[in-house]
């Protein structure tokens, strides 16, 4: 181990941290039966209050623990926390956030709503003629409409599946806050699965007897340790990990670090030189996007054919390698997989693939795939095909070998500290903290991102893992925590859906485009302006953070637990929903629950008291079983004992389960499918492909609204990377603004022209809000870039219905036109004439 390694282990690199604590705590792990012992507050106490006027207050956001910095009641100042090994330079867009222009102020209903009714000129959603209410008059339009609907249509008409990165939060978080108030008030239709994943959960239960996506990576100390050759894969950890779900802990770029000191030679599979390329030096190769199926396949035939592959980890770890077998060699369809066919496809050489099939087998491999893959029109194949070429290497289970699915993800791959986890408020379906069990639940859940599809086509069945669901009637949404308008894909087809809905409510901070398409739009605080508690890092679980209240709330912000406190009251549910508990007496709660779940694991956590005060993150004990932790490594050792929870209990790599739903779109084995578009795709109509990575400056749309944009806008537009070679004989320059187009949109963007981006793909980040021009016209230009307006909205197949954000192909060209301006960064106004909407 090298002295690096050592240095960064466990929590000691905090020097914020009182050495005397951490010794404390991690001596109480050694010796499980020390009592209470009430910490000094001399010790523990930070500073918090300087002179008066001035404060510094610690709390935690998706972008990290850091100080807020307060003088004379604002935030001034965003300081990254001291035991951040690499802060993101986001933060200072985190604080603008506050007072951002785009900020929502009052509770507003639009005004055609508002005078005719539910249901009035539904195409005019997005045109900016808002009145504002007082908050009385909002709740009870909230309460009114959901009871008319319920009424009117059944319970399953109120859609609550309002999926969204919200902000983290045991108590303010304001998607399980919706749930509790609509389960507490009569029920609704929810959803299932996410965007991020929503292909690899479903199969990955198929194909190795757990969701994965969110577990646990073999740790980046061992594969500093034992990797050879460590293969980013779709996958890019410096700037995917600049967030969390909960609070960042930003291990993994501790981790990058760790196999820059330890010299492991790294290769990156991706259309794009990422950021984790270029820090580790590493190999670059270009694929199309699109088609990694083929260039997995190409490796697996040369394996095969060159007998690299591991028959032995494959007779007795897998099953199902005979069935697809005939298909990798062509013996069931003439067509065998090999590496020149796969060249044809990926545009990869086959020399480059069969050599990459060498140097696989040859050395201590690490795959780490990321989820852009699976986020595409049969995205469930890249998946299945990854794990099935890992196990055919034989590696996995090994230190340092295999496959990991989240090396990129909320610093997957950290080691995880010994901390007792902290409870969250629920959302009362099933009893627990709150609510009681006889509530109505949500008895109808569809896939999420299959939203639009149930508003265009209502009792119509659809296919799901197996089952059939009959889509429900639906004519209110209520969103909190998440911006469909930019997340969702294909707007346009979109934009037709939403003329469905009678009521569109939002709960947001910032008007968003989703929140500009709503009907009544109720302004919540940010996590800044109110107090919670929250774990940091989602695999580290380093340390409990107390989130504390930095700034009184903006305008007429309340809090999301008020506003559906507020709703739930109207509707006679006000005590249900609260449990007549302030907001300290639940953070109290959550933090009581893990003290005692620690002082089971042999630790003493202070009392709540102190530990709110003191104004620091509380550090948890890593271990040396944790930080040595090795993905699959007991299913190695003890495949019987530690099966896997497949249905033969080991890695499938045909599925008699998926062979029974007989979908013609997910076959029983890993299997190459063109998509309905791609770069050189055999019937797509447009020249180049269009990825839609996540951004490096925002999370996902968040922060698009401050003015942390202006690091990275071209002209004030989302920026486009593209190649040289497509931009020069297109006329466009670096800084010139773009019309980007296909046959389902437009957007304006920025043309960034650069050797980072392989020719014949250029790429528009998710997350940029949505202006369209005329927002009464479908398919009207959008002026600032939302590169959902190009994307297809169909599934990823019968089996996961996901959703397809990086698929797509488009053009390009310079926009020579009359620059529009951007609005939708500022406050609402008439966009279009005065009067046309009422
Ligand atoms: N083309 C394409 N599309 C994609 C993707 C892609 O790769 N390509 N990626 C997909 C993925 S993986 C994801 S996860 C989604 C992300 O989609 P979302 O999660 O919907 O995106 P966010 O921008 O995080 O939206 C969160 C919203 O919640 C609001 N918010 C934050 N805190 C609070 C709070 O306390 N209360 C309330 N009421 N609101 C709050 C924010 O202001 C913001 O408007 O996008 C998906 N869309
Ligand atoms: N900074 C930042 N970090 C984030 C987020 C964010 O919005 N901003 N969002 C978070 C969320 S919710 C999620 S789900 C994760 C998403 O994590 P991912 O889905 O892994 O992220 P992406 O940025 O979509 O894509 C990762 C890499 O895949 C490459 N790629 C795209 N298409 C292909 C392809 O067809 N083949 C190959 N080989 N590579 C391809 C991209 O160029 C990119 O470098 O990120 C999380 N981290
Ligand atoms: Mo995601």
């Amino acid at each position: 181990m090298s002295k690096k390694t050592h240095e960064l282990r466990g929590v000691a690199h905090t020097d914020i941290e009182s050495p005397t604590r951490r010794r404390f705590l991690q001596g109480s792990a050694a010796t499980a039966a020390l009592s209470a012992m009430p910490f000094s507050l001399s010790l523990l106490s930070g500073g918090a209050m300087a002179q008066s006027g001035s404060k510094e207050v610690i709390s935690g956001c998706h972008w990290g623990v850091f100080t807020g910095v307060v003088e004379d009641g604002r935030a001034v100042k965003f300081k990254p926390w001291g035991g951040d090994p690499q802060p993101t330079p986001m933060l200072e867009g985190v604080r603008d956030s506050i007072y951002s222009a785009s900020r929502i102020r009052y509770p507003m209903v639009r005004r055609a709503w508002l005078e005719q009714g539910p249901g009035a000129d539904p195409d005019g959603r997005g045109n900016g003629d808002f009145v504002r209410v007082s908050w009385d008059k909002a709740i009870e339009l909230v309460a009114n409409e959901l009871t008319r609907v319920r009424e009117e249509y059944g319970q399953q008409a109120v859609y609550g599946g309002s999926y969204g990165w919200k902000s983290p939060g045991k108590l303010h978080n304001c998607k399980t806050l919706l749930r509790r108030m609509l389960n507490l008030t009569g029920g609704f239709t929810s959803s299932i699965g996410d965007y991020s994943t929503g292909a690899a959960q479903v199969i990955l239960p198929y194909v190795s007897g757990s969701i994965e996506v969110y577990e646990q990576c073999t740790t980046y100390p061992v594969l500093a340790e034992h990797t050879d050759l460590m293969v980013f894969w779709g996958c890019d950890p410096r700037n995917n990990s600049q967030i969390s779900w909960q609070v960042a802990d930003h291990g993994a770029f501790k981790g990058i670090d760790q196999l820059k000191e330890a010299g492991v030679k790294t290769l990156c599979i991706d259309p794009l030189r990422t950021n984790t390329c270029d820090y580790l030096d590493g190999e670059w190769i270009a694929p199309k996007p699109q088609t990694d199926v083929p260039l997995m396949l190409g490796i697996a035939h040369t394996l095969l054919s060159e007998d690299l592959h591991d028959q032995k980890f494959l007779d007795r770890y897998t099953s199902g390698f005979e069935e697809f077998r005939p298909y990798l060699t062509g013996e069931s369809d003439g067509q065998p997989k090999d590496a020149d066919w796969a060249a044809d496809i990926c545009g990869i050489d086959a020399e480059t693939i069969r050599d990459l099939a060498r140097r696989f087998a040859n050395n201590r491999t690490m795959l780490a795939l990321g989820y852009s893959m699976q986020r595409q029109h049969h995205g469930e194949q890249s998946t299945w095909m990854l794990v099935t070429l890992a196990c055919m290497l034989g590696q996995v289970g090994l230190p340092g070998g295999g496959y990991g699915l989240s090396y990129h993800y909320s610093s997957g791959g950290a080691p995880t500290h010994n901390s007792p986890i902290v409870k969250a408020i629920d959302d009362a379906a099933g009893g627990g903290m709150g609510g009681s069990v006889d509530e109505a639940g949500s008895d109808i859940m569809i896939p999420v991102a299959r939203f639009v599809e149930t508003l265009l086509n209502p009792g119509k069945t659809m296919q799901f893992n197996g089952s059939e669901i009959e889509l429900p009637v639906i004519k209110l949404a209520y969103w909190a925590g998440g911006n469909p308008f930019a997340h969702h894909q294909d707007r346009n087809e979109m934009l037709r859906a939403w003329r469905e809905l009678d009521t569109f409510i939002v709960n947001d901070f910032q008007w968003t485009a989703t929140a500009r398409h709503a009907d009544i739009v109720l302004p919540c605080t940010t996590s800044y302006e109110r107090n919670d508690i929250e774990q940091v890092g989602d695999y580290a679980l380093s340390h409990i953070v107390a989130m504390r209240k930095i700034v009184e709330p903006q305008f007429e912000a309340r809090d999301d637990f008020d506003i559906f406190a507020a709703i739930a009251d109207k509707l006679g549910k006000g005590y249900e929903f609260t449990q007549g508990r302030s907001e300290m007496d639940w953070i109290r709660g959550f933090y009581e629950g893990a003290k005692i779940e620690a002082r089971a694991k042999g630790m003493e956590m202070p009392v709540f008291d102190v530990f709110w005060e003191s104004n620091k993150p509380l550090a948890f004990p890593l271990e040396d079983e944790q930080k040595n932790f090795v993905r699959h490594e007991a299913f190695r050792k003890d495949p019987i004992l530690n099966a896997l929870g497949t249905a033969t209990g080991k890695f499938e790599i045909y599925s008699r389960a998926i062979a029974g739903f007989a979908y013609d779109d997910c076959p029983p084995h890993p299997t190459w499918m063109e998509p309905i578009e791609r770069l050189d795709g055999p019937t797509t109509k447009y020249p180049l492909g269009i990825s839609s990575n996540h951004p490096a400056g925002r999370l996902h749309s968040q922060l698009c609204g401050t003015a942390f944009r202006e690091t990275y806008a071209v002209q004030n537009r989302e920026p486009c990377m593209i190649n040289p070679e497509d931009a020069e004989p297109r006329g466009i320059k670096d800084g010139d603004v773009v019309r980007v187009f296909n046959d389902r949109g437009q957007i304006l963007a920025g043309a960034v022209v650069t050797d980072d981006i392989m020719p014949g793909v250029i790429m528009v980040s998710e997350g940029g809000w949505f202006d369209p021009l005329d927002p009464r016209e479908i398919g009207s230009l959008c002026r600032y870039g939302d590169v959902n307006n190009l994307t297809p909205g169909i599934a990823t197949s019968k089996l996961a219905q996901a959703n397809c954000g990086q698929t797509g192909a488009g053009d390009v060209e310079k926009f020579t036109g009359e620059l529009p301006e951007v609005y939708v960064f500022s406050q609402p106004e008439i966009i279009t004439k005065p009067g046309t909407s009422a």
